[in-house]
């Protein structure tokens, strides 16, 4: 059995960003869940490598690593076999490393603005604002698409990984992206990636809980 474990929750779109990169540099993974709907992360065994109370965790033989795209990162310099996943030229890990910023910093805070208030039923429709924001967003990743397959150039690497899997709980809530086509070409190549059925069943849990509580 492989040492490297990740601790994770399906339902949480960071593990699924970490379990994805993992599955695409194709190293074995020991899955630890843990379950946050029990509290789990607030264990005194869990805290000791998370203070943060948060998965994903990665322990790769005693080392401890946070955080879902460091994680990405980690595991595709450390057991990557293809360069093209996360190049060492340094331009081209830039745009890589660009992408996944983009994504924590401006995807998935507009993102959770819409959906964390849904889901912890403050809120039971979307308003107008956080829907313009968040597609105005979309909009700038479709543009990245443009003369792109994937969101880095024309290999794929863990930029994409960490954006599909950061998004899939919204796109399987079912949000509108007929304005943005490249995203949708982008997300039919996503569909082909490894782990991308694995992450699926979480992908919906989160959607069906942002679906459950929005008015018809
Ligand atoms: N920036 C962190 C965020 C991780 C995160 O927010 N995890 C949530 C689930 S989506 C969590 O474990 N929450 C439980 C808690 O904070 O107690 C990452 O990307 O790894």
């Amino acid at each position: 059995m492989s040492s490297i474990k990740l601790y994770y929750y399906p339902a949480s779109g960071p593990a699924r960003i970490a379990l994805m990169a993992a599955r695409l540099v194709g190293v074995p993974l020991q899955i630890e869940i843990v379950d946050l709907m029990k509290r789990e992360q607030f264990s005194e065994a869990y805290l000791k490598i998370n203070p943060q109370h948060c998965v994903p965790t990665l322990d790769d033989d005693g080392f401890i690593l946070s955080e879902s795209r460091a994680i990405a990162c980690y595991l595709a310099d450390k057991y990557g076999t293809d360069d093209s996943i996360y190049p060492k030229d340094i331009k081209k890990r830039a745009i890589v490393n660009q992408r996944m910023y983009f994504d924590c910093s401006t995807l998935l805070v507009k993102m959770r603005a819409i959906c964390h208030p849904i889901i912890f039923n403050i809120e039971n429709e979307i308003k107008e604002n956080l829907r313009d924001d968040f597609n105005a967003s979309l909009s700038v990743l479709d543009k990245y698409l443009e003369n792109n397959e994937w969101v880095a150039g024309e290999h794929v690497t863990i930029a994409d990984t960490t954006i599909f899997a950061s998004m899939s709980g919204i796109f399987a809530a079912g949000w509108d992206l007929s304005y943005f086509p490249n995203i949708q070409r982008w997300l039919k190549n996503c569909s082909n990636l490894p782990g991308y059925e694995e992450i699926k069943e979480g992908a919906k849990i989160y959607g069906d809980l942002v679906k459950k509580n929005l008015k018809q």
